[in-house]
């Protein structure tokens, strides 16, 4: 049954078929094609720092144990297997251990991850290009203009996606991307949900709101105050109720969701903003006697953006620093170059500028204690648009930038912690 009020649009009505498709425990299901001894077991997988498995000497590999595992490192994801001992993804290792302690910890392998994504994306895309990249693990794709019927194509899909990476994946078929969203995770794993506007009432509105993508555990814990726990409590409350608790645009969108209305179109290119990677230590790191880790894990992080830069086919203007200190306070810092970094560009010139932009930040007395570091950039041009010239423009801006800094009407700092 569906509900209309005057704002609610009729887009619904205008017949689009809508897949969403999430592959399955994706990071652990990766592993265990790298160790099939492992099938049918509670597997979890960690950070990148977790120990890996070690080679006995009868050639046969030893496995870390949760139950073995000391420090801050979180749970990227389970098995299935593991899931139904309660462990899941986001929570903390050693908090796991306990409910697990016999399960067996894997070191996340992000390069292999993304080879997977790429793979499974590269299958689709055969089948259809109408394919918008929603992250390492999920897409949408819009079926509306394919003749074929939903079952059997999204069959084809998952056979597409298994014969390229060995993996399985769920789809979820709908009118939009909201219950296709919502659908694709009914009937994990291996799942196919086609979900027409006649199962709204029956198989939507008795989840809570939580699956709704868009309500987070914020909006849902005031929705909760507010005596509303499924997805039809919310479809049967007010709007007008809605807007006076949430403001007209927040209220008008959650009584449009739920009652299954979204018209948002399928992006098929995304214009990437910028490219970034962070690192949260196993233990906080202090300024003055962690240099060299800090220095290390610098370098570390202009490595991986760089090679990224360089496999995305892109270079930027922009270079930022972030950190997190030990107290949560979070400071970040940015440079804008005049051109590029020049092409290709390389963690060293981007380390330059990222220790001019750690040079921007004053570390207050209590602030030594580092829990997090990223870098960024930004302003992004493709790789093709900088010549090679530019790298001594590069330095000279730099150098620029150094003097600005150094100049009496900045704050100084003595010298460059890390
Ligand atoms: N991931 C992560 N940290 C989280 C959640 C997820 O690093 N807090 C990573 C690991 C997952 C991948 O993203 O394998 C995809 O996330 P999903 O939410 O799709 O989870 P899974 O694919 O692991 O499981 P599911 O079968 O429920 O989709
Ligand atoms: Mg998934």
């Amino acid at each position: 049954m569906f509900i209309l009020s005057p704002f609610h649009t009729p887009c619904f009505f205008m017949f689009r078929r809508i897949a969403h498709l999430d592959m399955d425990a994706f990071f652990a299901s990766v592993e265990l094609i790298a160790y099939p001894e492992l099938y049918g077991q509670a597997v979890v997988v960690g950070g990148a720092r977790v120990p890996r498995p070690v080679r006995k000497p009868d050639g046969s590999l030893h496995f870390a144990r949760l139950k073995d595992y000391a420090g801050r490192g979180v749970v990227t994801t389970a098995t299935y297997e593991a899931r139904a001992l309660g462990v899941f993804s986001g929570m903390g290792l050693m908090q796991s251990s306990r409910l697990a302690p016999a399960a067996i910890l894997l070191p996340a392998n992000f390069e292999a991850y993304r080879d997977y994504s790429r793979r499974f994306k590269a299958a689709v895309r055969e089948i259809t290009p109408r394919m918008e990249d929603r992250g390492i693990d999920e897409i949408f794709l819009d079926l509306t203009e394919l003749s074929e019927a939903s079952l059997p194509l999204a069959r084809r899909l998952q056979a597409a996606v298994r014969t390229a990476t060995g993996l399985s994946c769920s789809i979820g078929i709908a009118p939009n991307r909201l219950l296709a969203k919502i659908a694709s995770d009914l009937q994990k794993p291996g799942g196919i949900t086609i979900l027409t506007p006649d199962d709204l009432s029956a198989r939507i509105w008795p989840l809570p709101t939580g699956k709704i993508n868009g309500i987070g555990k914020k909006t849902a814990a005031r929705l909760h105050s507010l005596g509303i726990e499924s997805i039809g409590d919310l479809a049967q409350t007010p709007v007008e109720v809605l807007c006076l608790h949430f403001g007209q645009h927040w209220g008008e969108w959650l009584s449009r969701v739920a009652v299954g209305i979204d018209d948002s179109p399928i992006v098929t290119w995304r214009e990437i903003k910028s490219i970034s990677r962070e690192t949260t230590f196993e233990r906080d790191l202090h300024l003055r006697r962690d240099r060299a880790e800090l220095s290390r894990q610098l370098d570390a992080l202009c490595q991986r953006v760089a090679a990224d830069m360089i496999r995305k086919e892109m270079t930027g203007r922009t270079v930022g620093v972030k950190l997190r200190f030990a107290d949560f306070r979070l400071a970040t810092r940015e440079i804008t170059l005049p051109s590029a970094l020049p092409a290709p560009p390389t963690p060293e010139t981007l380390l330059a500028v990222a220790r001019q932009c750690l040079k921007k930040i004053v570390f207050a007395p209590n602030r030594q204690l580092l829990r997090l570091l990223g870098v960024r950039v930004s302003t992004l041009e493709p790789l093709g648009n900088t010549c090679e010239g530019s790298m001594e423009e590069t330095k000279k801006t730099q150098a620029a930038q150094t003097k600005n800094e150094d100049s009496p009407q900045t704050p100084r700092q003595a010298e460059l912690p890390f």
